[in-house]
């Protein structure tokens, strides 16, 4: 697999519990290069968009409610297979079913306060860096 990019995002509640640092580490050992990064405190408008493609489903209002209550830091991760590398990083969804070790597994109790994301496709992975970074904002190296 080929060198590629993902688009991570640390939630507010990770940031709220100051393990960012913590976070990006597992990010480093496990073969990743941060490439692009900011924190920003995202409107409703900006959350919403972002997660579009849940728009219709019931924990849609929840989510932007809770990506938009307080800080967070989105990034652009590098590296061998970096999208499916970024997801095991991350561990499962809900983390009570995410596997020890995992970032979830290890920063997170719930669905909805889950810690990170990961883009979960190539095509969103493009999308989604594309929303947050131009171009020249990306620092490869
Ligand atoms: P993410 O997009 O945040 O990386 O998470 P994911 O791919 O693992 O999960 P996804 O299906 O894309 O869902 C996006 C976020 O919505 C919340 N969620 N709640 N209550 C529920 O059944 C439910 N399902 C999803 C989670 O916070 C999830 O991260
Ligand atoms: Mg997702």
């Amino acid at each position: 697999m080929a060198n590629q990019r993902t688009l991570s995002i640390i939630k507010p509640d990770a940031v709220a519990k100051n393990v960012i640092g913590e976070i990006e580490s597992r990010f480093e050992k496990g073969g990743l290069k941060i490439v692009a990064a900011k924190m920003l405190q995202l409107s409703d408008e900006k959350a919403g968009g972002f997660y579009a493609e849940h728009k219709e489903r019931p924990f849609f209002k929840d989510l932007v409610g809770f990506m938009t209550s307080g800080p967070v830091i989105v990034q652009v991760l590098e590296g061998e297979d970096a999208i499916a590398k970024n997801r095991d990083l991350m561990g499962a969804t809900n983390p009570k079913e995410a596997a020890p070790g995992t970032i979830r597994a290890d920063f997170a109790e719930t669905i909805d306060a889950n810690a990170v994301h990961g883009s979960d496709s190539p095509e969103s992975a493009e999308r989604e860096i594309a929303y947050f970074f131009a171009a020249d904002e990306i620092c490869p190296r």
